[in-house]
C-alpha cells in the first residue's frame, strides 16, 4: 500500500483571490514527494470545495513528476466522489469510515482521533490512517483543544496497526520527538503554507520523516 506519512493540508483560503496559493501548494506537494494533499477549508461553501478540488486535481496532473500525492477532501465523501478525488479525511462528527468504505471501497479514508478508543474504532471501521492530535498548540484549528498527552499518543501508536499521523503545531524540529513516540508521520498546515519558502520546508519535512519515522 502507498505510504501516507507526509501529509500537506491546505490552510483556509479565498477561492477567488488565492488560486495562486492553490497552484503553489499543489506544486509543492508534488515536488516534495508528499504522500497526500488534503483539501481543507472551513471558510468556503460546498460549491467552493468542489471547484477547488477540480482545480487542484488539474494542477497535480500538470506538474512533471513520476510520483503524485493522493488528493484527500476534508469532511466530505460526497465531494470526494463527485470530483474523483482519492479519498476523504473525517472527524468524529462526520460520516463514519465504515459507511464511506461501504459506499466507496477504493477511497483512502483518514479519521481524526483524540484518544485510544476512537483510534481503535476507526481502525475497526476500515480507516487507512489515524490523524492524532493536536500534538502541540496550533493556531490553525481554533477548536482543537489542549495538546494530546504524549503517553496517549504513544498508546494510540501501540494500539493500532494502521499509520498514526500526528497533527497540530508540527515543525521540522519537533517531528523527531513525535517519531520517538511511535508516529508514522505528520500532517501539517502552517509549517508549509506559511513558510517563506514552502517547497524548501516541505522538502525538509520529507527528509526528516523518512529519517526519523520508521514505522
Ligand atoms: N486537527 C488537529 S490540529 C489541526 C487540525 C486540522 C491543525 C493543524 O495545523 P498546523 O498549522 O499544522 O498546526
Ligand atoms: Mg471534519
Amino acid at each position: 500500500m502507498k505510504k501516507l506519512n507526509f501529509q500537506i493540508i491546505t490552510k483556509d483560503f479565498d477561492l477567488n483571490e488565492e488560486t495562486e496559493y492553490l497552484k503553489k501548494i499543489a506544486y509543492v506537494a508534488v515536488k516534495s514527494s508528499a504522500d497526500l494533499l488534503q483539501l481543507r477549508n472551513k471558510k468556503i461553501s460546498a460549491h467552493g470545495i468542489y471547484n477547488a478540488a477540480l482545480f487542484i486535481k488539474k494542477i497535480l496532473r500538470s506538474v512533471k513528476s513520476t510520483v503524485r500525492p493522493l488528493l484527500i477532501i476534508n469532511d466530505r465523501p460526497d465531494i470526494a466522489y463527485m470530483t474523483g478525488a482519492d479519498g476523504v479525511h473525517v472527524g468524529q462528527d462526520d460520516i463514519s469510515a465504515a459507511y464511506i468504505k461501504k459506499l466507496f471501497p477504493l477511497m483512502t479514508v483518514g479519521v481524526s482521533a483524540e484518544n485510544i478508543e476512537q483510534a481503535i474504532k476507526a481502525e475497526k471501521n476500515g480507516a487507512d490512517y489515524i490523524g492524532a492530535g493536536p500534538a502541540y498548540p496550533t493556531n490553525s484549528k481554533p477548536d482543537a483543544g489542549d495538546s494530546m498527552k504524549r503517553e496517549v499518543l504513544t498508546e494510540i501508536c501501540k494500539a493500532v496497526k494502521i499509520p498514526v499521523i500526528a497533527i497540530g503545531g508540527i515543525n521540522t524540529y519537533n517531528i523527531k520527538e513525535l517519531a520517538a513516540a511511535g508516529v508514522s508521520g505528520a500532517a501539517v498546515i502552517s509549517a508549509v503554507s506559511n513558510a517563506a519558502n514552502p517547497l524548501d520546508e516541505a522538502l525538509k519535512f520529507r527528509k526528516s520523516i523518512d529519517e526519523y519515522c520508521k514505522k
